[in-house]
Parts: structure tokens; sequence; C-alpha cells
């Protein structure tokens, strides 16, 4: 992948077959989905069949092998539509396959990959927990050595993809002991979904992203042996981190695809909706907040690019991603209160998707990292 401002044919090919998903199979049923806060199978199945599970697992894990700005178009085009067909895609792909694909062992990728590349197995990932948000490294669960496995107790909290008939697994990080200045040592785990004494149970009543899974995760004496340890004793924190890394561009895409459907939406109602006899869209009120909206997602597109470019070149690109996260959902927070505006009364209703679109901006800011965190993490880098 070449820096270039001009879209290769494959990716715009992408950008197109996914914009087309989205529109025909996702827009009709997303209000619906919203209301009862209903994870769609159907959708997900659709989704692995247009090969957006694995996307940037290699092809011989059963993946697809993309690269990341491919990866973040595909996750705008459906954030475009729908923010929470979007999450089961960048939770599963950033913070399920993502670690196993880069950490695992060969045994470990053999065993769970290819299932987890075909949208018909998802997998978690553990690391938030009810006393451990923003400062990770507080976990509470623990894993201790008895006989010849790994006992794990505790509780994990806001887990996308967790609580699902079609859940395989959660990576979870765990406290396996202290380091000499008196930190955790904090390991991960691969906790394949039907071992004993783990149970996971569907979170309700969420403002946004309805119609996304999330999961509360219980672990009871839950035995895993050595070998589904991810990566090595003690190494858990780093790859939560690194994962947290990566996975912040794929949040930041759904923040720019969130975004831009916030503008189409309010530019079509604009165009249509007449006030003091002429469209919205020759009020010059209406037309500077159009103006800024396109002007800011312009700025959003150009610094999530260059992080995928970055990222993808093998470059440091963890700043970049914590810039791209925190500034593309203050756009699309910003573009789907002013779609609001633009709206005026119907921009309330559920019938009118803005409501939607301005509810589903609320978690960019804080999942994945808070936009406090991002601000932290790159005020560190300027040190
Ligand atoms: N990549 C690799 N290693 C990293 C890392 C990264 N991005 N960030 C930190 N580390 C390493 C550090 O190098 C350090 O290593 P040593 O122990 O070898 O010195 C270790 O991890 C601890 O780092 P640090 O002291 O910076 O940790 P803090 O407790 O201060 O926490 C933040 C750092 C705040 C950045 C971290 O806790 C964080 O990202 N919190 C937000 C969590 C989050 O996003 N949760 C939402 C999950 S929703 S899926």
């Amino acid at each position: 992948m070449s820096y270039s401002f001009v879209e290769s044919d494959e990716l715009k090919l992408l950008r197109e077959t996914v914009a087309n998903f989205a529109e025909k199979e996702i827009k009709p049923i997303a209000q619906q989905l919203d209301k009862q806060e209903k994870f769609s199978h159907h959708l997900t199945e659709q989704m692995g069949n247009l090969g957006l599970f694995g996307t940037i697992v290699s092809q011989d894990f059963g993946g697809q092998g993309m690269d990341y700005l491919s990866y973040a178009v595909a996750v705008e085009e459906l954030a475009k539509i729908d923010s929470s067909q979007a999450a089961t895609i960048a939770a599963h792909n950033s913070l399920g396959a993502g670690p196993i694909f880069y950490y695992g062992s060969q045994e470990q990728k053999d065993k769970f990959l290819p299932n987890l590349c075909t949208g018909r197995g998802l997998w978690g990932f553990g690391l938030t927990e009810p006393n451990a948000g923003s400062d990770a490294q507080a976990t509470q669960t623990t894993a201790k050595y008895v006989g010849d496995s790994w006992v794990l107790n505790g509780q994990k909290i806001w887990i996308t993809n967790s609580a699902t008939d079609m859940t395989k697994g959660l990576t979870i990080q765990a406290v396996t002991g202290r380091l000499k200045d008196g930190r955790p040592e904090l390991t991960c785990f691969l906790v394949p979904y039907n071992t004993p004494g783990l149970n996971c149970r569907p979170m309700s009543d969420k403002m946004m992203w309805r119609a996304s899974n999330t999961g509360e995760v219980f672990l009871d004496d839950v035995k895993v042996p050595d070998h589904l340890i991810l990566g090595r004793k003690g190494q858990g924190f780093k790859i939560m981190m690194e994962t947290l890394d990566n996975g912040r561009i794929s949040i930041a895409a759904m923040g720019l695809g969130l975004a831009k459907g916030a503008l189409n939406l309010s530019l079509n109602y604009a165009k249509e909706r007449k006030s003091f006899g002429v469209p919205l869209i020759k009020h010059q009120a209406i037309a500077f907040k159009l103006a800024d909206m396109a002007t800011r997602i312009e700025a959003a597109e150009n610094l999530l690019y260059k992080c995928c470019w970055a990222k993808q070149k093998k470059l440091a690109f963890a700043k970049l991603a914590c810039m791209a996260k925190l500034y593309c959902s203050e756009v699309a927070e910003f573009c789907s209160r002013e779609g609001q505006q633009i709206f005026g009364g119907y921009g309330l209703m559920k019938e009118y998707p803005i409501e939607r679109f301005y509810r589903d901006a609320a978690l960019l800011r804080i999942g994945e990292g808070t936009s406090e965190i991002q601000r932290l993490v790159i005020s560190r880098y300027l040190n």
C-alpha cells in the first residue's frame, strides 16, 4: 500500500461492495433492530459471507489478509449506515481475532482462527472490569496455577460479542502474580466458550450500539490449561495495550463513517425541506453547518488514513491511532449533533436515523479508551 490520495481500483471495489450491502441489507432493518435491542445473527452471517470477518488475518488461517486501510474503509462504510453492525465487525477483528493472530502459537491459531474468519464464530476481548476501566492494570480477575492448570476467578464487563450463541471464546486478562515493583503481573488466557465456570450474559438497556452484543462475563473457578496462555506469562498487559493501539484504528473508522453518514442524511434533508420559501440549504446558517461538517470529515479522513498507512508500513502508529480515535469520535459527535439541529424536531424522533446516529456517537468518546485516555497517551508521546 502506498501513501496516495487516490484510492486504488481494489479499494474502490471494496468500498462499493460494503456500501451496497449496508444500503440494501442493513439500512432497512437498522431502526427496528435498534428499537428491539436485537443482535442479528442473519446480518452477522451475511457480513461473514462478504469477507468482513478475519479481515486482517492472513489467508493461511482462513482470513482475508486485508491491509489496514481496506479494513478501515470496510468499517467506515458499515458505520455510515449503522454503528451496531460496524461495532460487531470492529470488535471481532481488532480485539477478538487480532490478538490471536498476532500473538497466538501456531497451535492456537490453527485451532481458533479459521472459525473466527467465517461470520459464524465471535471472540470477545476481556479486559474491562467493574473496577478496572481506564486504569487497565487494576484488573482484579486472578489466575492461580493449581494442579495441572490455571484457575481463573473474576468478572469482566461491557465485552462486545461475548454473550451470543455464536461466541466461541474470550481473551481474558488476569493477575498471575506480583512484579518486583509491586505492580501486578498480568497474563492473557484464551478461554473457550464451553469451559465450565464461564458464564456470559447480555447487558441490556444501552443508549447506543443497541443491536450489537455487549456482555457481562463471570469466571468462577474456570480451568484453563497452560497451552492456552496467549503469548507469554506476564506479557498480558503489553498484548492488551498493543491490541488497543490497533483497535483504536477501527473505532476511528467508525467515527469517520458515522460522521459521513450524518452528513449524507443532513445534506439530503437540507435539500428537500423548505423553510421561508427555500430549501434549508439555501440558508447560510444551515449551509455553514454542512460546510463545517464536510471540512472536519476531510481532516478526520486524512488523519485516519495516514495512521493506516503508518501501521501498514510498520512505522510507529500508536500516537496517530490515539489522535485518529480522538478526533474522529469528536467529529462524529459534532456531525450527528449539527445534523440533528438541521433536522429540528424531526431529529429528536426515532423514526429519523439521525437520532440513532446522535446516540451511537456517544460511545466513541468512551469505548476503547476515553477521550481523556487518548489525550493522556498522546501527551506522553510529546514529552
Ligand atoms: N504498547 C506496548 N506496551 C505498552 C503500551 C502500548 N501501547 N502502553 C503501555 N505499555 C507498557 C509500558 O511500556 C509499560 O511496560 P513496562 O512494565 O515494561 O515498563 C507497561 O505497559 C505499563 O505502562 P504504563 O505505566 O504506561 O501503564 P499505565 O498503568 O500508566 O496505563 C494507559 C497506561 C492509561 C495508557 C492504559 O491503562 C490504557 O490504555 N488505559 C485505557 C484502557 C482502555 O482503553 N480500556 C477500554 C477497553 S474497551 S475494549
